[in-house]
């Protein structure tokens, strides 16, 4: 049994963070980082039975083209995923009532819908990125026993080539689901290598007022290659919702609009018609 201080549940018997009861949510779930992107993907559906929201987490459950979808938004950084996604598995694996695991697993399908900076010039403002792979470089995973589902040699071949400082922890490295991925696959978006940090300046290489560990690491990585598979974004969400997925038997993909690209410095003119271009083309592939 699991005590009420590990696994917390509010009053009305819903789970602590989310705010959801089991019952709320749908067997494919997107996620968003800003809570406002929810409604901008919900005001596509045919119907929309159940809002809620507390602090970052506003979820909307509906019906896409006769398919039950949640939207979950899970604010920014893979600390929030940590809560975001173990709530998520809470909820449909372990039973409230008696608070044990439940025996028969439910696997959910989790896609991403984000937003991201470029590190290749190829990768141009406005295009879209699906993660065939991730690195985390913020120890999230860390705390988890993650060698069943990490990648030591790309991990290794990492460390090596940035020379990376491992007073900053160890980066991880995780495999993107197959079946997902060859589902949201087209021509038109570019397959990736998304690095995911645990900050928006220094962990991602800007400088304002404060000096970094390492000036070059956006080049470094920019220019990392293990046998071709070279790191093409960089964001704060994907490497975390890919380990914490694999680790908990969920199905995960990541798609991220391109809407900086740090290679040549440009910011996309209308990041919005990105991202609501990607929304459609997520619903599409979501709906086949
Ligand atoms: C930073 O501005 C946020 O935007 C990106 C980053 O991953 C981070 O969460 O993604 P979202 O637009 O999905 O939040």
């Amino acid at each position: 049994m699991i005590q009420a201080s590990e696994l917390i549940l509010n009053p009305d018997g819903s789970i602590y963070h989310l705010n959801l009861k089991p019952e709320n949510i749908a067997q494919n779930i997107i996620f968003v980082g800003d809570q406002d992107r929810v409604e901008k993907i919900t005001a596509l559906f045919d119907v929309v039975e159940f809002s809620t929201q507390k602090r970052e987490f506003k979820t909307q459950t509906g019906v896409y083209k006769g398919k039950r979808i949640s939207v979950i938004s899970t604010g920014i950084g893979p600390d929030n995923i940590d809560i975001v996604l173990n709530e998520l598995d809470a909820l449909v694996n372990i039973d409230f009532e008696t608070r044990k695991i439940k025996e028969k697993l439910t696997s959910l399908n989790i896609i991403r819908i984000g937003t991201s900076g470029s590190l290749q010039a190829n990768i141009p403002v406005d295009s879209f990125v699906m993660s065939q792979y991730a690195i985390g470089l913020d120890n999230m995973l860390r705390s988890y026993c993650i060698d069943s589902v990490s990648n030591l040699e790309i991990e290794t071949a990492f460390i090596k080539q940035t020379n990376w400082d491992l007073q900053k922890g160890k980066p991880y490295v995780i495999r993107s689901d197959e079946t997902l991925k060859n589902r949201f696959d087209s021509a038109a978006i570019h397959k990736g290598f998304t690095a995911t940090a645990g900050g928006f300046y220094g962990p991602q290489g800007r400088i304002l007022r404060l000096n970094i560990q390492d000036n070059n690491l956006n080049q470094k990585m920019d220019q990392f290659n293990y046998n071709g598979i070279q790191i093409t974004n960089l964001e704060m969400e994907t490497a975390a919702i890919y380990g914490l997925s694999a680790l908990l038997g969920h199905k995960a993909i990541s798609l991220n609009a391109i809407i900086a690209n740090r290679a040549n410095g440009t910011f996309s003119d209308n990041p919005y018609q990105s991202i609501d271009r990607l929304i459609e083309y997520t619903l599409q592939k979501l709906s086949q």
